[in-house]
């Protein structure tokens, strides 16, 4: 597998072709496209029920590599028991790939997770994380940022805001697994992602990416706008990109100043309910968090 450095690097060769029933403007497909292109021909993915399933439409497929869809609950699970058949069976360099939305990662097939990754198994969990239950029609999840309408968080005398939780912080959960490999990643940022998965294919044991993939219905923008919107995520630091190697943590993007996270904010129907004050809090969090980040200091952040 040839190093990605550059865009020119990026194989021309697609595991997925084009023309499915996603969205337009889909971010977790792009994910998908890219994450076959920087793993190749010799990966099979475990998807676990969401969007993505309804990419395959029997006796129809986009995929051109095996593609298990699974329960909701178990992708971390079924991404065990095969590696075990393959390593039963002698086989090697395949990559087993789960990949898997936030409600079926952060909430319902959390406890598959962290049982696959306490056993060690050599597989890559991406969650596609559109920081909804899309599928359903945008339900709140764990990984809904503060401030977020969702139809299950409407802002109204509840909460003025919609979601009033902050996220979980599965990144740090997952880490302290005491995992190899743990990463954030944005499908706006594509040499950044694949490089961290050509890395993560190469490490042996259970490797974690949370890719951030926008989703245009669920947080309202035009769909020719996925890029921007996911640039955004990182350039304002809602979305810092980092990876946590045996455990040493580096930030693998530093776009210097932070942008205003309501530049961010913004470009989404989902927020478009906040008020100022709401902002500030929200842009305080972040920079809270993103001064502990550039110390190292991801435990606390
Ligand atoms: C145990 C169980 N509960 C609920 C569902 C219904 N369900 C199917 S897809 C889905 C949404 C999954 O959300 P997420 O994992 O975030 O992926 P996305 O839909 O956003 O791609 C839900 C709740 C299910 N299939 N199984």
């Amino acid at each position: 597998m040839k190093e990605v450095k550059t865009l020119k690097d990026v194989p021309e060769e697609k595991f997925i072709v084009g023309g499915s029933a996603a969205c337009q403007g889909c971010g977790a497909v792009l994910g998908l496209k890219l994450t076959l292109k920087a793993l190749g021909k010799k990966t099979i993915i475990v998807n676990s029920s969401g969007c993505m399933t309804l990419l395959p439409v029997y006796p129809y497929t986009p995929f051109k590599v095996p593609w298990i869809h699974v329960a909701i609950e178990n992708g971390g699970a079924v991404a065990s028991g095969i590696c075990r058949a393959l390593k039963m069976k002698g086989r090697t360099g395949v990559n087993v790939v789960v990949y898997a939305g936030d409600g079926a990662t952060y909430d319902i097939g959390f406890q598959a997770l962290s049982g696959a990754l306490e056993r060690g198994d050599n597989f890559i969990y991406v969650c596609y994380n559109n920081e909804s239950f899309g599928n359903t029609g945008v339900q709140r999840s764990s990984a809904t940022p503060y401030g977020a309408y969702t139809t299950t968080t409407p802002p109204g005398k509840n909460s003025h805001v919609g979601n009033p939780k902050q996220r979980k912080p599965l990144n740090k959960i997952v880490a302290a697994h005491g995992i190899p490999y743990v990463a954030t990643a944005s499908v706006a940022y594509p040499i950044d992602y694949i490089r961290k998965l050509q890395k993560a294919s190469k490490i042996k044991g259970p490797k974690f990416i949370n890719l951030l993939s926008p989703c245009q219905p669920g947080w309202g923008f035009d769909t020719y706008n996925t890029i921007d919107v996911g640039k955004l995520a990182v350039d304002t630091g809602f979305w810092p990109l980092y990876e946590i190697e045996n455990g040493k943590f580096r930030l693998t993007m530093n776009p210097g100043k932070l942008k205003p996270v309501e530049e961010f904010l913004k470009t989404q129907v989902r927020f478009k309910h906040l008020q100022k004050k709401d902002i500030m809090l929200i842009e305080q969090d972040i920079k809270n968090k993103w001064r502990k980040l550039l110390k190292g200091n991801f435990w606390e952040s």
